[in-house]
C-alpha cells in the first residue's frame, strides 16, 4: 500500500485558535481524506507548539503556569480539530517530555556531531510574534510589519547552526523540484532568499531567560530555539529518537507540509538545512496557502481581529465552514472573508443549492417513481445532451468554446472528474471544488430545462432518464465534495441509497424520499 505523510503546523498556544488555524487543517484534512479515499496508508500529524516568548508570556499575562496555560489551550485546539471533523491520525505536543523531547534533543545531537553548531554572541532585534529575529526590511517605523510590535534589542550568548554552509544544497533540491515547493511563485520567493544570502542561525536561548523550552543536551544554561524545537516535530511524532521508531521508518519522508506563507523560510530553508545537516531525507513538498483576511490584514492572534470559528461552526455547521475556506479562498493567494459573505454563501451553495436539489430530486423519485429509479438505457441517456451555458462558463472563468455542448451528463463528469484529479495533485483545492459546485449548478440547469415534473406526465421513460441525469449530476457533485464536506456527503448518499458513493457513477438504482431540508434557510433578521 502506498503511504502518505501529511502534515500541517504545529499551532503555537497564546491564544485560542481562530479560523485561520481552522483553516490549514481543513486544506491537510482534505488531502488526508482524498488519499485514504484512493486507497493511501495516509499518516497525518497536527499539533500544538508550546514552548518559547511568546507562549510563556501569554501564560504569564494570564496569571498561570505555563504547563498548566499550554493544557489548557492545546484541549482548545484538539477541540477544534474534532469539531471541524479533521481526520489526524496523531496530535503532537511540544511540551509532551515523553513523545517529543527525545526526537528533537536526538536532532540537536546531530547537528553538533555534524559540527553545525558553535557558540557566538550576538546583538539583534527579535520579534516575539515571529519568535524569530528580524531586520530593518521587516519594520516600520521601528514596528514588525506583521505583527505591529516593537522588536527587543538582545545581546545574548548562545548557539549558533551553520546554515549557510547548506544553501546551495538547498538551492539544487529546489531547482530539481526533489524538494517540491507550491506554488511556483513560492518557489521563486525562496529561491529569491537563498540567492539573496542565508545566514546561520540563532539556535538557542539562555536558560535564565527563556526556561520555558528544551535544555540543550550537554549545556543547561540553554534552552533550544523554539523553531529548531518546533520544526523536529514532523520526526519525532513518528518515533525519531525513541525505542519505537517504526512509524519514522515507515513515513519519513514527508510527502507534503502543509503551511501558510507567514512561515515559509522556516520549513523552506532551515528545516531543509537541518535535515541536511543529520543527514535526512528532504520533505517531498511544501504546499504554502495563502492568509485568511479579515478587514484587509491577516487574521492574527497579535493584531486581534480574528473571527472565532466555534461561533461559526455552531451558527452553519462544521461543512459550511469547511466549505466556506476550501471553495471561496483562492488555494495560493490571500482571501479575505467577512460574516456577510460566509451567509451569502452559505445561502448560494447550501440551502439554495445542494439542500434544495437533494429535496427536489429526493421527492420527485418519491412522487412519480414510488420511491426509486432504475438506471435507464445508455441510448435513451445519450438523447439527452446538456447545454454548457454561457453562465457556467463564467463560474470558471473559461471561454466558450465548442465543447461548450456535452453529448451527455456522464462526458461532463469525465472531463470535470480529470480536471479534479489534476487540481487535487496540484494542490489546488479550491479548482477542485469548483468541478463540484459546477455540477451541481448543471443540475439546477438541466431540471429547469428538461422540466422532468412535466415531462414524466407526458413521457415516463423520457422523465425517469432526465431525473436519473440529475440525480447524477448531483451524486457526482456530492462524490467530488466527500473530501470537503464529508459528513454532508455521506448524508447525500444515505438519502440515494447509493452505499458511500462507490466508484464515480457506479450506482445502478437511486432511491429517494422527501425529507427534512439538510440546510435551514437563515433568518433574514438575525
Ligand atoms: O507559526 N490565514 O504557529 P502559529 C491562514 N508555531 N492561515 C493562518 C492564518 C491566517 N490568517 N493565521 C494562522 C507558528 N494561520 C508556529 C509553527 S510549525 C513547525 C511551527 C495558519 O500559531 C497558517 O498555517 O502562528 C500559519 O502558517 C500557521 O497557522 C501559523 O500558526
Amino acid at each position: 500500500m502506498r503511504k502518505f505523510y501529511i502534515t500541517s503546523p504545529i499551532y503555537y498556544v497564546n491564544a485560542p485558535p481562530h479560523l485561520g488555524h481552522v483553516y490549514t487543517n481543513v486544506v491537510a484534512d482534505v488531502l488526508a481524506r482524498y488519499h485514504r479515499l484512493k486507497g493511501y496508508d495516509v499518516f497525518f500529524l497536527t499539533g500544538t507548539d508550546e514552548h518559547g516568548a511568546k507562549v510563556a508570556r501569554s501564560a504569564h499575562k494570564a496569571g498561570k503556569e505555563p504547563k498548566a496555560f499550554v493544557d489548557e489551550l492545546a484541549a482548545q485546539f484538539q477541540e477544534a480539530a474534532r469539531t471541524f471533523h479533521i481526520s489526524y491520525t496523531d496530535f503532537i505536543r511540544t511540551s509532551d517530555q515523553g513523545k517529543h523531547w527525545p526526537g528533537a534533543q536526538k536532532l540537536w545531537k546531530q547537528l553538533d556531531d555534524a559540527q553545525d553548531l558553535y557558540k557566538a554572541s550576538y546583538k539583534g532585534l527579535y520579534c516575539v510574534g515571529h519568535e524569530a529575529f528580524v531586520t530593518d526590511k521587516d519594520l516600520k517605523n521601528g514596528r514588525c510589519l506583521e505583527h505591529d510590535i516593537e522588536p527587543e534589542v538582545i545581546e545574548e550568548e548562545n548557539y549558533f547552526f551553520r546554515l549557510s554552509k547548506y544553501v546551495s544544497k538547498i538551492k539544487e533540491a529546489i531547482l530539481a523540484d526533489t524538494l517540491n515547493i507550491k506554488p511556483p511563485a513560492r518557489r521563486n520567493e525562496v529561491l529569491a532568499m537563498l540567492e539573496g544570502g542565508v545566514e546561520d542561525v540563532s539556535f538557542s536561548r539562555p536558560s535564565k531567560d527563556i526556561p520555558w523550552g528544551i535544555p540543550v543536551p550537554g549545556d543547561d544554561t540553554q534552552t533550544m530555539y523554539v523553531w529548531c524545537d518546533a520544526l523536529s516535530n514532523y520526526i519525532s511524532a513518528l518515533g525519531y529518537g525513541r525505542t519505537n521508531d517504526e512509524n519514522f521508518r515507515k513515513y519519513w519522508p514527508c510527502d507534503v507540509h502543509v503551511i501558510g506563507k507567514d512561515i515559509l523560510r522556516f520549513h523552506a530553508v532551515i528545516w531543509p538545512g537541518m535535515l541536511l545537516s543529520a543527514g535526512l531525507p528532504f520533505p517531498k513538498s511544501i504546499f504554502i496557502h495563502g492568509h485568511i483576511l479579515s478587514g484587509g490584514k491577516k487574521m492574527s492572534k497579535t493584531l486581534g481581529n480574528v473571527i472565532d470559528p466555534f461561533q461559526l461552526q455552531q451558527e452553519y455547521g462544521t461543512d459550511a465552514v469547511r466549505n466556506f475556506v476550501i471553495s471561496e479562498i483562492p488555494s495560493f493567494e490571500d482571501g479575505d472573508i467577512t460574516i456577510e459573505r460566509f451567509r451569502e454563501i452559505y445561502t448560494a451553495r447550501f440551502s439554495n443549492g445542494i439542500g434544495n436539489l437533494v429535496s427536489r430530486i429526493a421527492t420527485m423519485i418519491e412522487r412519480f417513481f414510488n420511491g426509486e429509479i432504475k438506471k435507464p438505457d445508455q441510448a435513451l441517456l445519450d438523447n439527452l445532451p446538456l447545454k454548457i451555458t454561457d453562465a457556467a462558463c463564467h463560474v470558471l472563468g473559461e471561454e466558450k468554446t465548442e465543447e461548450s455542448f456535452y453529448s451527455s451528463v456522464q462526458a461532463i463528469i469525465h472531463t470535470e472528474e480529470r480536471k479534479y484529479h489534476q487540481a487535487l495533485e496540484d494542490f489546488n483545492l479550491n479548482r477542485a471544488a469548483q468541478s463540484a459546485w459546477l455540477l451541481l449548478r448543471h443540475c439546477d440547469w438541466y431540471i429547469q430545462e428538461y422540466q422532468p415534473f412535466k415531462l414524466v406526465k407526458e413521457d415516463k421513460n423520457k422523465g425517469e432518464a432526465v431525473l436519473w441525469n440529475a440525480a447524477t449530476l448531483l451524486l457526482a457533485g456530492a462524490w467530488f465534495l466527500r473530501p470537503m464536506i464529508p459528513e454532508t456527503a455521506e448524508k447525500i448518499f444515505e438519502i440515494f441509497n447509493v452505499g458511500s458513493g462507490g466508484e464515480l457513477l457506479s450506482w445502478n438504482e437511486i432511491t429517494g424520499k422527501s425529507i427534512q431540508p439538510l440546510f435551514p434557510r437563515l433568518d433574514l433578521d438575525t
